[in-house]
């Protein structure tokens, strides 16, 4: 306001209009925010957190490393990440949980695999997403079921995704994967 009060060479009552026009704007901005969903950008030790609390450290022979890999190529720690795929299908959330399988979008034809509709899984609250990625997890192909992780965490030193984090996972267990 003091610096409206200087500003009276441009013509007081313009440079009011601008503000008031500014404060519309802003006030518009704000409800849009509230009615978007509630969504987060996670930072990898938090993340790391959550997921050892959530139980996935070594759940089936994967480690936190896994996991923190995978959600980096799938979203980017991003819950409010959706991608869209040429079949018509869509990809939610941090892990990208595919809405022909494992959600329901109310536009795919869905198995549903995980009960929840996907746009709960763009939300800041991940232990359903968490839930839902164990049972991805759990089918016969692991972690093989994201390409991302084939492509860019399988077989490679994961430790490096922890680093600097103040916990300590459990080295991941050998396992058999074809
Ligand atoms: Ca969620």
């Amino acid at each position: 306001m003091v610096r409206l009060e200087q500003g009276v060479s441009l013509g007081g009552l313009v440079v009011d209009v601008k503000m008031k026009a500014w404060g519309t704007v802003m006030v518009i901005l704000t409800l849009l925010m509230v009615a978007t969903v509630d969504t987060k950008i996670y930072g990898r030790c938090n993340l790391a957190m959550k997921l050892e609390k959530a139980g996935l450290n070594g759940f089936l022979g994967y480690s936190i490393g896994d996991w923190l890999c995978v959600a980096h190529y799938e979203s980017g720690f991003d819950t409010s990440f959706v991608d869209h795929n040429p079949d018509g299908s869509s990809e939610y959330g941090l892990f990208q949980l595919n809405s022909a399988w494992w959600c329901d979008n109310g536009v795919t034809p869905t198995l549903n695999l995980c009960h929840m509709e996907c746009r709960d899984l763009l939300n800041r609250h991940i232990l359903d997403d968490i839930m839902c990625a164990k049972q991805v997890v759990s089918s016969r192909n692991g972690m093989n079921a994201w390409n991302s992780w084939t492509r860019h965490c399988r077989g490679h030193d994961l430790s490096e995704w922890l680093k600097g984090c103040k916990m300590h996972a459990k080295p991941g267990i050998e396992r058999i994967t074809s």
